[in-house]
C-alpha cells in the first residue's frame, strides 16, 4: 500500500521540478547562457593559472602562444612563493611579487618563441621543486 502511493509521489516530484526549469524560469536560463558566452569572449581567458605551492609549481610545464602570455598566479601553499620567468641566460624576464598564502597576481609580458625556466626565486625553493618549463610557440 505504502509503495502504490509512493509512485505517485515520485511523478509529481519529477514534474514538479522539470516544468520550472524548462518554461516558468527563463529568466535563470538566460544569465547562464551569457556568462558562459562571455568569458569565452574574455581575452583574459587565455590566462594560464599557475598555482604556487610547497613545493611545487602546478602546472610545471607550459605551452603557450607568444608572444603575449598571461599568468594568473595563485599562492596554494602555507608559506610565500613567488612566480619567476626567466631565460637561458638567466636573466629574470617576468616575476610577481612574493606572494601571501592565498595571494593572487596576474603578470603579462612578451615573450620571444623558445624555452624558459619558470620557478620560485626564494631561497631554497626551486631546488626543492618550484621549478618547470615554459615553452612559448611563435604567435
Ligand atoms: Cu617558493
Amino acid at each position: 500500500m505504502r509503495l502504490r502511493l509512493l509512485i505517485p509521489a515520485l511523478a509529481l516530484v519529477v514534474a514538479a521540478c522539470s516544468a520550472p526549469a524548462s518554461s516558468d524560469e527563463p529568466g535563470t536560463a538566460a544569465p547562464e547562457a551569457s556568462a558562459s558566452a562571455a568569458s569565452s569572449a574574455d581575452p583574459a581567458a587565455d590566462a594560464i593559472e599557475v598555482s604556487v605551492l610547497d613545493f611545487m609549481l602546478d602546472p610545471s610545464d607550459i605551452e603557450v602562444a607568444g608572444p603575449t602570455v598571461t599568468f594568473d598566479v595563485t599562492n596554494d601553499g602555507p608559506t610565500p612563493h613567488n612566480f619567476t620567468v626567466r631565460d637561458d641566460a638567466g636573466e629574470v624576464l617576468m616575476a610577481t611579487e612574493d606572494l601571501s598564502v592565498d595571494g593572487t597576481e596576474t603578470i603579462s609580458g612578451e615573450l620571444e618563441p623558445g624555452t624558459y625556466t619558470v620557478f620560485c626565486s626564494l631561497p631554497g625553493h626551486e631546488s626543492l621543486g618550484m621549478s618547470g618549463t615554459l615553452t612559448v610557440t611563435g604567435g
